[in-house]
């Protein structure tokens, strides 16, 4: 569970040479901050220009860094319109197979018990705090085919189909005033959103792929499907939701990725 891979393992803390200075922006940054920037690459000169740091120094470097990134978050969030909808394709452009990515191997994936599953609310929620599979189930369902888009350079069409979130936190009493919502899973990932996208009309807690039920290498019992989201912001195997005013942080979004994760 260890390895990571299907992402580039997070660059040591810091070389002092220009390279990698620009790699690790690089990864800080996301395609949407770079397009904010108006170039896809920032030089050496052009970070220390907007930083006023001195980059032979590794702390501001980091410093640097960690500001961009929360400044992109900032940007990002309010650049997102929450009633503007991600593209839908006809089922015909469907990606098959459709491709499997964890941070660990196929032969990893978390079997989860469809009979002792109970998804477990916590935070700022009021009412029932554990769910069965088949109460999930009977709340009324829809599906959509959209495109998941991985930072790690690769994009493909799917079919997922489950309850709209917006309404599955309104049945559940969940505060929706509050600021965050953290998805805790099966294989200890965990990654969290901001709560415009919690309600986004295609914000989808999914329990079928392709109109079956959820396979396990797609995350059964349970995948959130944002298509406003890049892939690693889409936790599959979800086990426990938590609405919370504190910031949560995520597992990749620890190592670097940037927050707010917006495609
Ligand atoms: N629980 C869990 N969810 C996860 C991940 C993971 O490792 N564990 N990886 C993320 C990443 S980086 C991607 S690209 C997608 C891949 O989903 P797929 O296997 O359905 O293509 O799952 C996301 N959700
Ligand atoms: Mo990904």
């Amino acid at each position: 569970m260890n390895s990571r891979k299907g992402h580039p393992t997070p660059a040591p803390a810091y070389q002092p040479d220009a390279q990698s200075i620009i790699r690790d922006a690089q990864k800080e940054l996301s395609s949407s901050s770079r397009r904010l920037f108006g170039k896809r690459i920032l030089t050496l000169g052009g970070l220390m220009l907007l930083s006023g740091c001195d980059l032979t120094n590794d702390k501001s470097v980091d410093t640097m860094l960690r500001r961009i990134s929360s400044f992109n978050d900032d940007a990002q969030a309010l650049l997102f319109d929450p009633r503007k909808l991600a593209p839908t394709y006809p089922e015909s452009m469907i990606t098959r197979p459709f491709p499997f990515n964890a941070y660990y191997d196929i032969d990893q994936v978390p079997d989860v018990d469809a009979q002792t599953y109970r998804l477990e609310l916590k935070g700022r929620v009021k009412g029932k705090a554990n769910w069965t599979l088949d109460e999930l189930r009977a709340l009324p369902q829809q599906s959509q085919v959209t495109r998941h888009i991985c930072i790690e350079g690769w994009s493909a069409i799917g079919k997922w189909g489950g309850v709209r979130f917006a309404d599955f936190l309104q049945r559940a009493g969940a505060d929706t005033t509050a600021k965050y919502v953290a998805l805790h899973c099966a294989d200890n990932y965990w990654t969290s959103i901001d709560m415009p996208t919690a309600l986004h009309a295609q914000t989808l807690l999914t329990l079928t792929y392709d109109g079956k039920t959820l396979p396990a290498k797609y995350g059964f019992p349970m995948k959130l499907r944002m298509p406003t989201k890049l892939g690693y912001k889409n936790p599959k195997h979800i086990v426990a939701i938590t609405v919370t005013n504190e910031f949560p942080g995520g597992y990749w979004e620890n190592q670097g990725y940037n927050w707010f994760g917006g495609s």
